[in-house]
């Protein structure tokens, strides 16, 4: 069983129509361990990295002013399989086909205003994971729950 971390940032439409308590609950009640968390106000250079993979599309721009209309709250989750466990609670980008029960299904109707960012793979989140925290930032500690949680 591989532990992984991945990054999750609750973006602005989670932010501004006050669904960061759900989010974040969601993932904990699965049995995610959170090793990291603070409120960020991104900016243009680090979305223009994080959305490198987009920079031809013509929503880029629109996209990255979207990030930035407020701050936004970065997590990091751990557990095993932690990055495929996260996406699938989040559902598929445009949050019309995401099917009921995942985060994106649940709370929005849009493809940008999609709540939640979620690493796609396990390299690309220790790639967004250094991109938003410093290592001090995670932390490493024992969840008395995890024995049980893994059984
Ligand atoms: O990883 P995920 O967020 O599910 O999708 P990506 O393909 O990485 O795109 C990042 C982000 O871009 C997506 O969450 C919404 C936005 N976006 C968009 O506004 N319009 C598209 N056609 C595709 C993506
Ligand atoms: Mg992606």
């Amino acid at each position: 069983m591989a532990v992984e971390r991945t990054l999750v940032i609750l973006k602005p439409s989670a932010i501004q129509r006050g669904l960061v308590g759900e989010v974040i609950s969601r993932f904990e009640k699965k049995g995610l361990v959170l090793i990291g968390m603070k409120m960020v106000w991104l900016t243009d250079k680090i979305l223009s990295e994080h959305y490198m993979h987009l920079q031809k599309k013509l929503f880029f721009q629109r996209l990255k002013n979207s990030m930035k209309i407020c701050p936004v709250v970065i997590c990091c989750w751990e557990g095993v399989d932690a990055v495929k466990v996260v996406r699938t609670i989040v559902g598929v980008t445009n949050s019309r086909d995401a099917l009921p029960g995942t985060i994106r299904g649940d709370y929005s109707m849009s493809m940008q205003e999609n709540v939640v960012h979620a690493s796609d793979s396990v390299e690309v989140a220790n790639v967004e994971l250094k991109r938003f925290f410093d290592e001090k930032e995670l932390y490493v500690y024992n969840p008395v729950l995890l024995s049980t949680l893994y059984a």
